[in-house]
């Protein structure tokens, strides 16, 4: 008897707790191709943390960072498949499947960072963000990713000219490459995790990028020539997968926006500040910054608008975004 009681309290405690378990748990798995502590990797930690407070620990984030669910167009397609459910990405990887990412990928689009919040934080960042959704993807927010400029393992660069012939890595957009060769470049696509190998091994010159990303991939080991030319500000943003969205209720739902809504000002603090630290960080270990003058970079990008400007939306996306003040 009291064998079968003890028994019986066992099994009704493990019936319990898998209810519990299966029931209420719901763990977010989310990629990310930087390191730990980078900004945005922090950032989405920090979403999971709100989350788990605001449902009573019933849903959780897990981050996977340093690309350990792979490269960046990779991860987006098991995303879209919902085998990843949250994934914070660079705009241009998505510029062959999301139109709407095109705009923010070029050249010279946004006049500052300033200006990029003040865009993306209205109408215009909303529309994009809209945009996901008939690809299988629900945009939730936007992150900084500051300004990219060209970086090499040659020569400093002062001006458009001594860019002639070089060879630079570029994300894989079409936008991109155009916009290395209308500077008198040449430009090879790859991805993030080759770049280091690629510039040791001579394969190409150099890269372009922001201060945080060419310090925590150590770039500035094989690359010392960093010129500061912010040809791009291009944000980052965070996409859910649509079959993962949907299986939450209206209520949860809720929740994930808003908890990425309250990531962003976060993100934004802690980009600040890395910008800053990296810069130092790179210098400090020997990189050479030079400051050319922007005016012939900025004027060398006519053809890339007229090639990639062409159809009514964009254009008119690229005339709201100039009107921002
Ligand atoms: C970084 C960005 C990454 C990735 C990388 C790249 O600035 O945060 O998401 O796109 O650049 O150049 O591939």
């Amino acid at each position: 008897m009291y064998l079968m009681r003890k028994l019986t309290t066992a099994l009704a405690l493990s019936a319990a707790l898998t209810t519990a378990a299966f029931a209420q748990d719901i763990v977010l798995k989310s990629s990310d191709t930087h390191p730990d502590g980078y900004p945005t990797v922090e950032a989405v930690k920090y979403m999971g943390e709100l989350l788990k407070e605001r449902s009573n620990g019933r849903i959780a984030v897990e981050v996977y960072h340093s690309a350990q669910l792979g490269e960046e167009k990779d991860t987006i397609e098991q995303t879209r498949a919902g085998v990843i459910d949250l994934n914070r990405v660079s705009m241009g990887p998505f510029n062959g499947l999301v139109p709407e990412t095109r705009v923010v990928s070029l050249p010279y689009i946004f006049r500052s960072t300033d200006h990029m919040h003040k865009v993306m934080d209205g109408d215009v960042g909303q529309e994009i963000l809209a945009g996901f959704e008939p690809h299988g993807l629900v945009g939730l927010a936007y992150y900084d990713g500051g300004a990219r400029s060209f970086y090499n393992s040659q020569k400093p660069i002062t001006s458009v000219e001594d860019l002639k012939g070089m060879k630079f890595r570029v994300m894989q957009s079409d936008i991109f490459v155009d916009m290395v060769n209308a500077l008198g470049a040449n430009a090879v696509p790859l991805p993030y995790g080759e770049v280091y190998s690629s510039i040791e091994t001579g394969v190409i010159d150099g890269a372009e990028n922001n201060f945080p990303s060419y310090e925590s991939a150590k770039h500035s080991e094989v690359a010392k020539h960093y010129s500061l030319d912010e040809h791009l500000i291009v944000p980052e943003v965070l996409v859910m997968a649509k079959s993962s969205w949907d299986k939450l209720s209206p209520e949860d739902q809720a929740l994930v926006k808003q908890a990425a809504k309250d990531s962003v000002q976060k993100q934004r603090e802690l980009w600040e500040a890395r910008e800053v630290e990296s810069r130092k960080m790179v210098e400090a270990a020997g990189s050479t910054i030079t400051t050319p003058d922007k005016q012939p970079f900025i004027d060398a990008m006519g053809p890339v608008y007229e090639k990639h400007v062409t159809d009514e939306k964009l254009k008119s996306l690229v005339e709201r975004i100039r009107a921002v003040q």
